[in-house]
């Protein structure tokens, strides 16, 4: 029985295209949900991964699948329909899991024979034996998973293209941000793999360097932190030798044993959600704001950087209490609390989350048109209707931010700063000619997007 699995790609997505930036070669990552259901399945099943993020095969010329499982976030969905059309077209059954699936149901059961929603684990088994039996049902309920049944993920079936591997330790995040889907799809409880697993499994991986994938890898309450250390300890001992990074919210910086341990288990970096930088913009955003309000940014930014490792800011624009001048503002602040790198995106209501109810119902998601619009949903576009900036003066306000944050002169002050204290420089020197490098491929898309907003205004 053949099994094809794809990752479907959307071009919109600068980040993917290496032809146009090479320095995308270090951002295209593994598609980790895949490589989970690939650890699940049976051996009897011969299975493809096919990642189109690294160019779409031609489909005609493969061989003739038995069954074909998608994946999708939002801003895939588009592209997973097409490609199910085409399976579907040749008789070849198609499923579809993963986030946009589960929070558009009946939109995915139009274009799709089966639809696992929620976390595979539990039921990825009885699909496949449906499947061959020729019995799938439309739909299959997967809930959350225990976290003993996480299968290793099969590190071994994508090419030793990427300069990433990849990783999942935890599931699920109290905080429950109104504009992210994390706790709408995986839950608010947090789920911590066993660390015998963790470390197994990385040790299967080959790459070097690794993204861990946790939404926040150390957790918020005491017994979460705790857990932390004893897998960075396991780590250690397992003298893994990995270089990885991951995603935290920014109570990491305020336990020094962490750090030390962090560090020692070889972490070179850590994504933090800032997401605004006033307190008004974070008061609606959900409870990260307690992490945050009065904080010493700068001082606890500093003090991760201390032990060797960078730190990535995530930031939203189009809060609605964003008025012209936040783009010169959000540079400006990350550059005094000393960020590596920033990454800045449009406030987007993702299908599942609480900003979707809401700018629903108040008549302000601007594209619309569904599923091609969801195209757009990459973060990278202005989808919605802002409060105090019109679409023109929205972008205009992300080029002044990522303009300033990296012009030239900074992105050399960072990489030299980054020399001086022994944190990684090529690193560094990577991640911000990467960013700088998408900045200057989305000045043509933005003005693609216009174009074609006036197209429609005029229709
Ligand atoms: C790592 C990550 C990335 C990485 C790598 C992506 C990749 N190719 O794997 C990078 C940085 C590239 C990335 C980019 C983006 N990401 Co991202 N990302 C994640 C993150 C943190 C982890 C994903 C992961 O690997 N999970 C581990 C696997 C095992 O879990 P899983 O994917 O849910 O898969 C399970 C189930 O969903 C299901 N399943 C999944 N697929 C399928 C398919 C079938 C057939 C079946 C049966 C089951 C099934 O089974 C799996 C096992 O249980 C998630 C958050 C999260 N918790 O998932 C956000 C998340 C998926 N990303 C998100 C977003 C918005 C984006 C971006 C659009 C914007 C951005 N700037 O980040 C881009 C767009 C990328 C694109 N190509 O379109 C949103 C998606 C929301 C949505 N509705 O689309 C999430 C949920 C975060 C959030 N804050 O809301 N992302
Ligand atoms: S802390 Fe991060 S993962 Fe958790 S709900 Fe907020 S944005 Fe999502």
């Amino acid at each position: 029985m053949r099994l094809y699995l794809i990752n479907p790609s959307n071009p919109l997505v600068s980040s993917v295209q290496d032809k146009k930036s090479r320095w995308n070669r270090y951002r295209v990552w593994k598609p980790l949900s895949l490589m989970v259901l690939a650890g699940l399945t049976p051996p009897e099943w011969e299975i493809t991964i096919v990642d189109e993020n690294l160019g779409a095969p031609d489909y005609p010329a493969l061989p003739r699948p038995d069954l074909v499982g998608v994946t999708a976030f939002t801003s895939q969905a588009n592209r997973a329909y097409q490609v199910s059309a085409h399976y579907r077209g040749l008789g070849v059954p198609v499923v579809m899991g993963g986030i946009h699936a589960t929070m558009c149901l009946d939109e995915a059961m139009e274009h799709v024979d089966s639809v696992v929603t929620g976390e595979a684990e539990g039921v990825w088994t009885q699909v496949l034996t449906d499947a061959r039996q020729r019995r799938l049902k439309q739909r299959y309920d997967g809930g959350h998973a225990e976290t003993s049944v996480i299968a290793s993920a099969r590190h071994d079936l994508l090419p030793a293209r990427y300069a990433l591997g990849a990783i999942q330790t935890t599931r699920g995040c109290p905080l429950n941000c109104s504009f992210c889907s994390v706790t709408a799809f995986n839950g608010a409880h947090y789920r911590q793999r066993p660390i015998g697993d963790v470390v197994r499994e990385f040790q299967s991986i080959r790459e070097k360097r690794v993204l861990v994938v946790d939404d926040n890898l150390i957790g918020t309450r005491p017994e979460h932190l705790a857990r932390a250390k004893e897998l960075f300890r396991a780590m250690v001992r397992a003298k893994l030798k990995k270089e990885w990074v991951a995603q935290a919210t920014i109570n990491f910086a305020d336990d020094e044993e962490l750090l030390v341990l962090a560090a020692q288990a070889g972490c070179r970096g850590v994504f933090i959600g800032f997401e605004s930088t006033t307190p008004e913009g974070l008061r609606g955003l959900g409870r990260k704001f307690d992490l945050l309000k009065g904080r010493d940014v700068r001082a606890s930014v500093r003090r991760i950087q201390r032990h060797g490792m960078m730190v990535a800011g995530s930031f939203i624009m189009g809060l609605d209490i964003d008025k012209p001048g936040v783009g010169k503002r959000i540079a400006a602040a990350a550059s005094r609390y000393g960020m590596d790198t920033i990454n800045v995106g449009f406030l987007t209501p993702l299908p599942g989350t609480r900003l979707w109810d809401q700018m629903k119902s108040e008549e302000r998601v601007a594209l619309d048109t569904f599923p091609e619009d969801w195209e757009y949903y990459t973060l990278t576009f202005p989808v919605a209707r802002y409060k105090h900036l019109s679409l023109d003066e929205i972008i205009e306000e992300m080029l002044a931010c990522n303009r300033r944050f990296y012009s030239l002169s900074r992105v050399l002050r960072r990489v030299c700063a980054n020399f001086w204290q022994r944190r990684s420089p090529m690193v560094s020197l990577v991640g911000n000619l990467s960013y700088r490098r998408n900045f200057r491929l989305d000045v043509t898309a933005f003005a693609d997007f216009q174009n074609q907003m006036a197209v429609r205004r005029d229709q």
